[in-house]
């Protein structure tokens, strides 16, 4: 059975009009489906509007602690594979729940290669909290803690992740994606299935980062908060690959 065609009851969400995140789950269904890996993913998911994930995709699912889906999913891993089973293991992360208070682990499992798939959603901030700053929030931009604009004077500059992760550490695959128009979209498929082709060849640690409206909490209408992605969250943040690993 086709995964964007399960059970009513698996399909519930609460995500907002709009939302970035059912755009990238329906690319991540769409090429498990493809690449016939239904039956060894396993969705490693971290807290936030990402949660919204959970048995949307069908197969299993590990719902974590704040932050710790890196940590997670290399233990999974390397318990599975010991096992004799192939699996692929994604994690499904917000950028506050892999880039702020899970950095630790994100960057651990990069610097030692981890052989799983990371899928971090840059939303630009705190979403499921009621849009608080996070370190992607870009220089100016308002939310619930920086109401006059970040001021990156005293916050630092914006993280830029899978180009750290690309330049710093010896992994597979680092790519960032975006959402926010038709073109974009059928990039980051094909983002999506070579970072889990790479953990599929067995090359290691795959990243990639999504460029994703947030209209709630950018007090935006859809179209509006697509256009934001465009015109203001590229500038910052560059879509393309890092790093590909032969
Ligand atoms: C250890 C811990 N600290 C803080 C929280 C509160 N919390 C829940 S979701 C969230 C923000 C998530 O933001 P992000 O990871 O960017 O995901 P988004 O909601 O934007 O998709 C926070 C701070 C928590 N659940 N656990
Ligand atoms: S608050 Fe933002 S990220 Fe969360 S579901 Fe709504 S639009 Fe999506």
């Amino acid at each position: 059975m086709a995964l964007y065609e399960l059970p009513a009851k698996l399909k519930k969400h609460s995500l907002c009009p709009g939302c970035g995140h059912g755009i990238i789950l329906r690319l991540i269904a769409e090429t498990l489906e493809e690449m016939e890996l239904q039956d060894k993913k396993i969705l490693v998911l971290g807290v936030g509007c990402s949660c919204n994930a959970n048995g949307i995709l069908g197969g299993d699912d590990f719902q974590c602690a704040h932050g710790r889906a890196s940590a997670v999913a290399t233990g999974m891993k390397l318990y599975l594979e010991s096992q004799g089973k192939e699996t692929c293991i994604i994690t499904y992360q917000g950028d506050g729940d892999a880039g702020v208070i899970g950095l630790a682990e994100t960057l651990n499992a990069a610097y030692r290669n981890e052989n799983i798939t990371v899928f971090t959603i840059n939303n630009s901030n705190f979403a499921m909290t009621g849009g608080q700053m996070s370190w992607t929030t870009l220089k100016g931009q308002k939310t619930t803690t920086s109401v006059h604009g970040r001021d990156c004077a005293i916050t630092g500059n914006p993280i830029h992740l899978p180009e750290m992760i690309a330049n710093q550490f010896d992994v597979a695959y680092a790519a960032r994606a975006a959402v926010c128009d038709v073109k974009h979209i059928n990039q980051a498929k094909k983002f999506i299935k070579k970072a889990i082709q790479a953990q599929m060849d067995k090359k290691g640690y795959s990243i990639v980062e999504f460029l994703s409206q947030c209209p709630t909490n950018w007090g935006m209408a859809p179209v509006a908060a697509a256009k934001y992605v465009a015109e203001q969250m590229m500038v910052e943040y560059p879509v393309g690959e890092f790093k590909v690993k032969e």
